[in-house]
């Protein structure tokens, strides 16, 4: 398989309900689409989902559009390669920049499918046919409007909710948030936005007696000592998230039992493959595992369902419907969960959704294109 020409499009989709995490607040996203096409005319598509500041992680839509279209874009047009994980191989020497790498991956695992004639799912060695979808709820401005928005939620089907939060908005939110809903399945997560101090553990272990799932990256992203020392006092289990970057990270995860959770996110590990990876070594180690999103659009949103195949993805999945964020996303089909809380997994080959690409070319901001 050879890639004859590529193109990144930054695309900009309004949201459809203000989302507040404990570092900002976004009314509209705008991600990066990756269209690859081979020799015979077929075309793979990508999403790199990365936010427009450095606040999650360290890119940013113009970062990684720059290292997309000055090395990873030319690391693979013009190249012959059969299997995605080799093509992923072709810009192994750039450092870090896992986002931008993601939509590249994405687009070739989309390419590989939809040419192999087998869906993303079964080409990512999947098993399942649905996967259980849990929602994300930002900060919201006051507890009222907060126990509202879960009641939707819990309304529209979501197995679980998982609420965000922030030194000042936790217990109490939590404690409302249960005393409203009983027993649904909840979690909460800070975006590591708590100080590794004796006033944060006295929170995270005031937490722990809400029967709360896990709590997702209290410190920072790096700060693996801590979360090791706060899961040895909680019965509640921690879960990494912007800790794990790579599948290095995910072993000192296992070796410091810095968490019994992890979050696999396919754009904060670089792609599909590692992703594929990060499942195997932490299930094969006990570690439980979930996809997380970045309020992906639909082309990053159907690869996110389709990892969820696999058999570790036992916890729900952070792979809400379209409709959640986005009153008109940019496949078709849209994606959608059923009144029971889950998403239907794709068997048609390829992404298992077709681009809507007139909607796609009707919200470009930009587009740049290299060829062989
Ligand atoms: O930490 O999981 C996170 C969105 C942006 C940045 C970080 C996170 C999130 C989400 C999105 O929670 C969940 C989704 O895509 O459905
Ligand atoms: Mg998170």
């Amino acid at each position: 398989m050879r890639v004859v020409a590529a193109a990144l499009h930054t695309v900009r989709l309004p949201l459809v309900h203000e989302f507040q995490t404990s570092s900002h607040a976004k009314r509209h996203l705008d991600h990066i689409l990756v269209q690859l096409t081979d020799e015979s005319g077929a075309v793979g598509w990508g999403e790199i989902a990365s936010a427009s500041h450095p606040f999650y992680g360290s890119e940013t839509v113009e970062t990684a559009t720059l290292i997309a279209q000055r090395y990873l874009l030319p690391a693979l047009v013009g190249k012959e390669w059969t299997h995605p994980s080799e093509a992923a191989r072709l810009w192994a020497k750039v450092r870090g920049n896992e986002f931008a790498k993601a939509g590249v991956d994405m687009a070739c695992w989309t390419l590989f499918a939809q040419v192999s004639g087998q869906s993303l799912a079964s080409a990512l060695g999947g098993v399942r046919d649905r996967a259980a979808t849990g929602v994300s709820l930002g900060i919201e401005p006051t507890i009222d409007a907060l126990v509202e928005q879960v009641g939707a939620q819990i309304e529209a089907g979501y197995r679980r909710v998982k609420l965000k939060i922030a030194p000042g908005w936790d217990v109490e939110p939590v404690k409302a948030v249960r005393a409203t809903f009983g027993d649904h399945d909840l979690h909460v997560d800070a975006n590591g936005a708590y100080p590794a101090d004796d006033a944060s553990f006295a929170i995270m272990r005031e937490l722990d007696r809400y029967r709360l799932t896990m709590i997702e990256q209290p410190f920072a992203p790096r700060n693996f000592v801590d979360h090791a020392r706060l899961q040895a006092q909680l019965d509640t289990a921690v879960c990494l998230d912007e800790a794990v970057e790579t599948l290095d990270d995910l072993a000192t995860l296992i070796e410091l039992q810095a968490g019994r959770i992890l979050n696999i996110k396919v754009s904060r590990m670089g792609g599909l493959t590692t992703a594929v990876a990060a499942h195997d070594r932490a299930t094969a180690a006990g570690i439980r595992v979930w996809c997380g999103g970045m309020h992906e659009f639909g082309i990053g949103r159907a690869a996110n369902v389709a990892l969820c195949a696999l058999p570790g993805f036992e916890l729900p999945s952070d792979v809400s419907g379209s409709a959640k964020y986005y009153a008109r996303d940019v496949i078709v089909p849209v994606v959608e969960t059923t009144a029971d809380g889950y998403v239907v997994i794709p068997t048609q080959p390829g992404l298992g959704f077709d681009v809507d690409t007139e909607w796609v070319a009707a919200n470009t901001l930009a587009t740049s294109q290299i060829e062989e």
